[in-house]
């Protein structure tokens, strides 16, 4: 049975995920769309060969939807996702949950009350390739402990929209999530370091680059350069020192070019290039789990977990502090399913 998908927000990301349910994902079609942008919705809709439904609640309500994709504006999403648990309606939702933590468990608390787990967060990174295998790997154990962990995540541009909070709430929160599912434990302690010397290619509301400090409830440390006008591409790099050995991910390109005396590899563009698989895997995940109404992907508690951290870490670069991270305790609906 082909699945019908509705889609909430039909941006870039939007679109992007609507190309990857109707090309690259089995067993899953959009059939609809609503967006606050009518004329672009009903244009859109007609080329894609899905209804446009203006009124978001409309499309989540709907017998003829089978699961629900947000991917509307950042301060929408709160709503919509409990408007899906309301109605019993399986529900991916990008990055972030809701805008702030209060508001992400409002949405644990819904799903608690419902007492099945309904919603999948867009955390691709788990199901990149590079991730899971350095995860396989820390498993095994034969690396010993993990000590120290060295990331970067840098995007060649940024525009004049993103501000300092967002190389936290935007770009850190993956590495938070990914961090946090490689290492199976939370976070403690927060501190963001501001680089006196900033790049010139940056505006008057973005510090860049900044420099995050985490540290685990074990006492791994972590550190995360994140650098979102970078120039050269997107570049993702995470190396985790251990205690006998290290590993790390490399740039996932399959060919190098010789040419003039050097030799190229490439750089992805930007994030939809980088994690394509991990987006294509992450997405035919939910399929399946809305098939056989089990979701398995990253939870609602993911979110939860997420928010306390970026908001500690936020809290951290405004005042200069290490900042501890507080958190409710996990309730039992997300406990055999942590970190899958
Ligand atoms: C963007 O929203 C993303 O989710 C990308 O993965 C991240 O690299 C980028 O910095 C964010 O702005």
């Amino acid at each position: 049975m082909e699945l019908r998908i509705g889609v909430i927000g039909i941006g870039a990301m939007g679109r992007d995920h609507v190309d990857r349910i109707n090309n690259r994902v089995n067993d899953a079609r959009v059939t609809a769309i609503s967006d606050i942008n009518q004329e672009e919705g009903l244009k859109y809709g007609a080329e894609i060969g899905a209804e446009f439904i203006s009124n978001a609640e409309d499309l989540i309500a709907s017998d003829e939807i089978d699961g629900v994709v947000i991917t509307s504006w950042d301060p929408t999403h709160e709503e919509y996702v409990l408007e899906a648990i309301k109605n019993n309606k399986y529900v991916f939702c990008e990055k972030p949950l809701s805008v702030d933590s209060a508001g992400c468990m409002n949405i644990v608390n819904a799903e608690v009350e419902k007492g099945e787990r309904l919603v999948q967060v867009g955390f691709m990174r788990r199901f990149d390739r590079g991730y899971e295998d350095i995860k396989k790997e820390l498993d095994k154990g034969q690396l010993g402990e993990p000590l120290l962990l060295h990331c970067t995540h840098r995007n060649a541009e940024v525009d004049s929209k993103y501000d300092t909070p967002m190389a936290v709430e935007n770009t850190a929160v993956h590495e938070v999530d990914a961090l946090r599912w490689l290492l199976q434990e939370d976070f403690v302690q927060a501190e963001v370091i501001l680089p006196k010397k900033q790049t010139t290619n940056t505006h008057a509301n973005l510090h860049d680059p900044q420099f995050m400090l985490l540290q685990t409830e074990s006492g791994v440390c972590i550190d995360i350069e994140v650098f979102v006008n970078c120039k050269f591409g997107y570049d993702i790099n995470c190396k985790v020192v251990c205690e006998n050995g290290e590993i790390g991910l490399t740039n996932p390109t399959y060919y190098s070019i010789k040419t003039e005396n050097k030799d190229y590899k490439r750089v992805p563009s930007d994030w939809k290039e980088r994690f394509i698989e991990a987006y294509d895997k992450e997405f035919q995940l939910w399929v399946e789990g809305i098939k056989q109404q089990r979701i398995t992907g990253p939870s609602a508690w993911d979110g939860y977990m997420a928010s306390v951290t970026t908001t500690a870490l936020s809290l951290a670069r405004d005042t200069g502090e290490k900042t501890t991270i507080n958190f409710e305790e996990m309730p039992n609906l997300y406990k055999q399913e942590q970190f899958v």
